[in-house]
């Protein structure tokens, strides 16, 4: 197990990786655009077919014989039963809400007045009134997912929260619990692209929605892909990803098992180490090795440690590594080293930042209170995870006096005429006679 020859993972040269290496890391797309075509297919025909083609996609793709396809009385019920049970997984599901909820409390934006020069400015915030969120299923259960995404709903004020997630002879009663916990309003059975296309258009039992959120496999990523632009989305969020950065000071145990994580998700994921020091990248390896037997889902792990982009990588410094993060731009930057804060101040593309030894992805994931619904495959260039802006939209006022109109009306005009729009300047003028 110790033979370096024989880890699942080998230590390579971040200034030694090849053009198409080094695209590997910095283009990953996890496996997206395969699916893109396939994808284009189921989301036509649930737009033609509604609630039929969701029945046959449940038979063809999960399995099941759907009857009703909504299962918010289901979810109410496993809620109940949970809690007359006394059960402690309810408990968990509340105290992680509560710390979701207080954290997105925190971003709700005010409505703000004031006023400069006679021009009273100001902007209002207020909820989209139907919000659909995905909640994934597959080989894991997603209870934390229900919670990131209809919470900070709530707490935007969305009226109508629903939410699909994959059909199953008998969903997941943790996952139903938890979505009536974090207080969706209606329940969907349906998952994967079809489910997105069944948020984005409707059927005769899914009434359509405004925004459709939420992580997911490749299939839910594409779908969401497909979607933009017919509806709002919040951005593509596909297989969990993280970076590392460690130093000498980082207990190899922590990064590997922060890696092993992250893996368990799907076999598409990307993990990576990027470390200065040739110990510490061995330790990690090691430690990799010496795991990955003993975890439940060493098989999909195995399949995205041997991934192209994922791996251990050897920088020559601590500012190369910050180099290869920033160009990476995880969807969860995970610093375990001496000078993190100043490591961090480097870094813009991040998603989610996690500083310090005690500061595991899996706190994040379930209940720190930021939200684990964030940007992948490079998207934290361009913008940001799951907030509560995510449901809100904002708009602005404008009152003027007359001084004030009369101290603009130069400007105002000069540009009317520069633009050939001659009424827009009288209906400046006009005032002012
Ligand atoms: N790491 C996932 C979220 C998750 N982890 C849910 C465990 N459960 C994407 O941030
Ligand atoms: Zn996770």
């Amino acid at each position: 197990m110790n033979d370096p020859e024989n880890r699942p993972v080998a230590v390579r040269e971040v200034s030694e990786l090849s053009p198409d290496e080094r695209r590997a890391f910095f283009e990953r797309d996890a496996g997206v655009e395969a699916v893109r075509e396939d994808v284009r297919e189921i989301v036509s025909r649930v737009r033609a077919e509604g609630d039929v083609a969701l029945r046959e996609f449940a038979e063809e793709f999960d399995d099941v014989a759907v009857g009703n396809v909504d299962v918010t009385d289901q979810a109410a019920r496993a809620h109940d039963e949970l809690e007359d049970a006394g059960d402690p997984r309810l408990e968990a599901i509340r105290e992680a809400a509560a710390n979701v909820r207080e954290f997105h409390e925190r971003q709700l934006p005010e409505d703000e007045r004031e006023t400069i020069d006679g021009r009273e400015l100001g902007r209002r915030f207020r909820p989209i009134e139907y919000a659909g969120v995905y909640v994934p299923g597959g080989t894991a259960a997603y209870p934390s997912s229900a919670i990131m995404g209809v919470v900070p709903a709530t707490v935007a004020g969305v009226d109508h929260v629903a939410v699909a997630t994959p059909p199953a002879d008998e969903i997941n009663p943790v996952t139903l619990a938890a979505i009536h916990e974090a207080g969706a309003d209606a329940v969907y059975q349906v998952g994967g692209a079809q489910a997105v296309a069944a948020l984005a258009y409707g059927t005769e039992t899914v009434t359509p929605v405004q925004k459709v959120v939420g992580p997911g496999n490749r299939w839910v990523t594409a779908a969401k892909a497909e979607v933009r632009g017919d509806v709002e989305i919040d951005f593509l969020a596909g297989p969990s990803e993280v970076l590392v950065l460690a130093d000498a000071t980082a207990d190899p145990e922590f990064v590997a098992a922060d890696l092993l994580a992250q893996a368990e998700h799907d076999p598409n994921t990307s993990v990576v180490a990027v470390t200065d020091d040739r110990d510490t990248a061995e330790a990690i390896t090691a430690a990799l090795a010496a795991s990955i037997d003993e975890r439940e889902r060493a098989e999909t792990i195995r399949q995205g440690l041997s991934g192209d982009a994922s791996g251990v990588l050897l920088a020559r410094s601590m500012s190369e590594a910050v180099l290869f993060a920033e160009e990476y731009a995880a969807e969860h930057l995970s610093i375990q080293a001496e000078e993190d804060e100043a490591l961090l101040d480097r870094i813009s593309n991040v998603g989610s930042a996690f500083l310090g030894p005690y500061s595991p992805v899996a706190a994040g994931d379930y209940a720190a209170g930021p939200n684990h619904v964030l940007p992948t495959n490079g998207g934290a260039k361009r913008y940001g995870g799951l907030s509560t802006e995510t449901f809100l939209r904002s708009s602005t006022v404008q009152r003027l006096d007359r001084e004030a109109l009369s101290d603009l009306s130069e400007t105002i005009t000069t540009l009317a005429e520069a633009e050939g729009l001659e009424a827009h300047a009288e209906s400046v003028r006009r005032r002012l006679e």
